[in-house]
């Protein structure tokens, strides 16, 4: 049966796991994979959350199904968070959100319902991107391609070439868009650059699939979902796959939701249905732990503020190793795009021969298009890499 089943490549990003886990070097630095470390080079396990698990267990709660949608509370704590609390489209329940398995899992059953609804959209994804998106929509049935964004001469973003891009796409074409700290590049758009992608996505008739999987680690809660509320101050119908991995630092508890905006309640009413149906027939339900935990601190005044809080330190401690590492290799070059950039990741613009240098010869693990993830330096590995980046790009 398996004779001609062919070995499959790893994924280039959880690959580097495995080869940093079987380096025997003390001193090894893992910039690879997108997870925050705190100060001390742990993932961490934040207070509020801990405070929900306790409750959650001392409650000694039975262990039923959930809703195909998920938990109603949480749900509702995520609307709440993308759209902010004043929202007519929450008031008018316009949007469909439920319960996914992660931000992944959010675009899986995203793409699945799309499926069945434009059967032959193409769909459009940054260039670069996060590598699971091409994947994940093309596993869907889509064809997809790309449109231009970042622009490795500024370490900025390729505006005039993205709206191009975006402007010759047919009617109905689905474009996926990072709404803030775009995993790889941390180069994200300014509200003026958005209300012109809207503009674009209205008049050619696009259908938008927001990703928004870092929301909190690039301004704040609010103002990193400017583009969410935007698109929805727009009038248009759109897709916002959410994820909690990295804001609650819950990765392993696989918490997200697909958020779907529709033009009327009836609609919404309509699409939850179907949406229903595509859960249905991928796992039925979800599971209860994360999105129960999430859904207690959001929706518990105390826990939510020490939630803020922490979210808040997280955020700041990435920008400070931004600043850090942008002041120590001062003397290797002008490095002061890497403090412009947001959210975890930095295109470093270094090349893929830099980065294998850094990895032979200092043990310091950056993914091979020269992304790093900021939020793995502390004050324990600065120097050591900052010193490292130096001597390669000298
Ligand atoms: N979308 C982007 C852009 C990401 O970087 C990630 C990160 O893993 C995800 C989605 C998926 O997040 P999750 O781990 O919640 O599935
Ligand atoms: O880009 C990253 O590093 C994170 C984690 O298949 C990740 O988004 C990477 C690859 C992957 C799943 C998650």
């Amino acid at each position: 049966l398996f004779s001609s089943v062919e070995l499959a490549p790893r994924d280039p990003i959880l690959g580097l796991n495995e080869a940093f886990g079987a380096d025997a070097r003390a001193d090894k630095v893992n910039l690879g994979v997108g997870v925050y470390y705190d100060a001390k080079g742990h993932v961490p396990l934040l207070r509020a959350v801990r405070e929900a698990e306790k409750a959650r267990l001392e409650a000694q709660l039975p262990r039923g199904y959930l809703p195909i949608d998920g938990i109603a509370l949480y749900d509702a704590a995520v609307q709440t968070l993308l759209f902010g609390a004043t929202s007519p489209l929450l008031a008018d329940r316009r949007v469909v959100t439920a319960q996914a398995l992660g931000g992944t899992g959010a675009l899986k059953i995203g793409a699945d319902f799309l499926k069945r609804l434009s059967p032959a959209a193409p769909v459009a994804i940054s260039n670069p991107s996060w590598e699971n998106h091409r994947a994940l929509f093309e596993n869907a049935g889509f064809t997809v391609q790309e449109y231009p964004y970042y622009d490795a001469a500024t370490h900025g973003l390729n505006l005039d070439g993205m709206l191009n891009a975006l402007s010759s796409l047919p009617a109905g074409a689905i474009v996926v868009l990072h709404a803030c700290c775009h995993n790889p590049t941390g180069v994200d758009l300014t509200e003026a650059d958005w209300a012109r992608v809207i503009d674009v996505v209205r008049a050619r008739g696009l259908v938008p699939f927001l990703d928004i999987a870092y929301q909190g680690f690039g301004d704040g809660i609010d103002a990193d979902a400017a583009a969410v509320r935007m698109f929805a101050d727009a009038g248009v119908s759109f897709f916002v796959a959410s994820s909690f991995s990295k804001s609650f630092s819950l990765y392993g508890e696989r918490v997200g939701a697909l958020s779907i905006v529709t033009a009327s309640h009836d609609e919404a009413v309509r699409v939850q249905s179907q949406l229903k149906r595509v859960i249905r027939t991928n796992y039925s339900n979800p599971p209860t732990h994360g999105a129960a935990v999430v859904s207690a601190v959001l929706n518990h005044e105390g826990l939510r503020a020490t939630w803020e809080a922490e979210l808040g330190q997280m955020r700041e401690r990435i920008r400070a190793m931004r600043r850090g590492l942008v002041e120590r290799l001062a003397r290797a070059g002008d490095f002061g795009f890497i403090e412009d950039q947001r959210g975890m990741f930095s295109y470093s613009g270094l090349s893929s021969a830099q980065v294998d240098r850094l990895r032979e010869e200092f043990g310091i693990y950056a993914v091979g298009t020269g992304r790093i993830c900021v939020a793995a330096l502390n004050d324990g590995n600065i120097d050591r890499v900052a010193d490292a980046i130096a001597t390669v790009v000298a």
